[in-house]
């Protein structure tokens, strides 16, 4: 509320007259209008980082106290300290650590979320969509888009953990959430591994295959050796002020984000060198996959080592500074936003 403070009596009038209108399940505007209607973003969220180093043995105590086929998916999620209780790491974006021990599945189902995993830690494990598998390698960026069927499973002999992003909030926010499970653990193999990476992932699409915008892409893998052989070959350029070389990942047919709600970045901080502030209306999860560097948000410094996780929320002006060279993966909801014409950015 603007102007001047009430005199006393108009201010107990005033709150006569919203307990009278409470009752009837209404309130005013103007009370709160500032806060619906802000000059720039506000998020409730904070700047957190999870330092793998110590989430680690937590993870792992999980796979002691409870099996995959129990929980059946055996996820630690990673809350915001801002908003606890509500399994968000931004409003709206989820993120969780996973853990399959070997020999163990986490049984098919399928969801009207999407998801994104990123391998972080250990050898083995698979996860399956849509009746082909693919081998979990670290620093491979694996999804599995809304509505398809899927199971990770663990065939080899260590312990298997990965991150997993996913859009759970906004499908929540949209009361437009469906789930069932297969009735079967694990889907029967229909297709050899490497055959959606071969057919749509490899500048080249089946010849009568079109996709709409909003599809998402038959390719389910980016996997690591790739990412990091395009960014190691573009690092020999001028790095970006504000991005040092940063890529985004996309649906080879279309162009747009792997998936319509997640966008995800993959980036390379040269050694030595220091990003200028940027900030953008996407909240951003980051995770650090091969050096390490300093990120500071808004004035606070993260150090941030390889596995580690950090969350930008929306509007926070933030920059990197690499000692080695260091490269980030991300993730964000901004294919939402600027499909709603919302995004914005800025560059300092
Ligand atoms: O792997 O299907 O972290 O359905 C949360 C919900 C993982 C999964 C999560 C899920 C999954």
């Amino acid at each position: 509320m603007t102007g001047h403070a009430p005199d006393p009596e108009s201010r107990l009038q005033r709150k006569a007259y919203y307990d009278r209108i409470g009752a009837d399940s209404m309130t005013p505007l103007w009370e709160v209008l500032g806060a619906l209607v802000p000059h720039q973003p506000r998020s409730p969220a904070v700047a957190h980082q999870w330092a793998y180093a110590d989430v680690r043995d937590r993870v792992m105590e999980a796979g002691r106290l409870i099996s995959a086929a129990e929980a059946e998916r055996r996820v630690l999620i990673l809350e915001n300290p801002a908003l606890r209780g509500q399994s968000c790491i931004t409003q709206s974006l989820y993120a969780g650590l996973q853990l399959i021990l070997p020999g163990e599945v986490a049984p098919a189902h399928r969801h009207t979320q999407s998801a994104l995993r990123l391998v972080l830690d250990g050898e083995g494990a698979y996860t399956a969509v849509d009746g082909e598998r693919t081998t979990m390698r670290r620093g491979d960026f694996i999804i599995t888009p809304a509505w398809t069927w899927h199971d990770h499973g663990n065939t080899g002999n260590e312990p298997v953990v990965w991150l997993d992003g996913l859009d759970i909030p906004i499908v929540r926010f949209l009361d437009a959430g469906f789930a069932e499970k297969s009735d079967s653990d694990f889907q029967a193999v229909a297709r050899p591994e490497g055959d959606a990476l071969a057919r749509y992932g490899s500048n080249m699409v089946p010849v009568d295959f079109y996709q709409e915008p909003a599809d998402p892409t038959r390719v389910f893998v980016y996997p690591w050796e790739r990412t990091q052989a395009s960014l190691k070959a573009i690092a020999g350029g001028t790095p970006d002020p504000h991005f040092g070389h940063k890529q985004r990942y996309v649906n080879p047919a279309t162009g747009r984000s792997p998936m319509p709600t997640m966008a995800a970045f993959s980036q390379l901080i040269p050694a030595g060198f220091e990003t200028r502030p940027y900030r953008c209306t996407d909240g951003t999860v980051y995770v650090c996959l091969a050096g390490s560097a300093e990120v500071s948000v808004e004035g606070s410094t993260f150090r941030m080592a390889e596995n580690d996780v950090l969350v930008v929320p929306s509007w926070h002006s933030h920059q990197f500074r690499a000692g080695s060279e260091a490269i980030f993966f991300s993730y964000s909801d901004r294919p939402v936003q600027q499909a709603l014409g919302l995004w914005r950015e800025h560059r300092a």
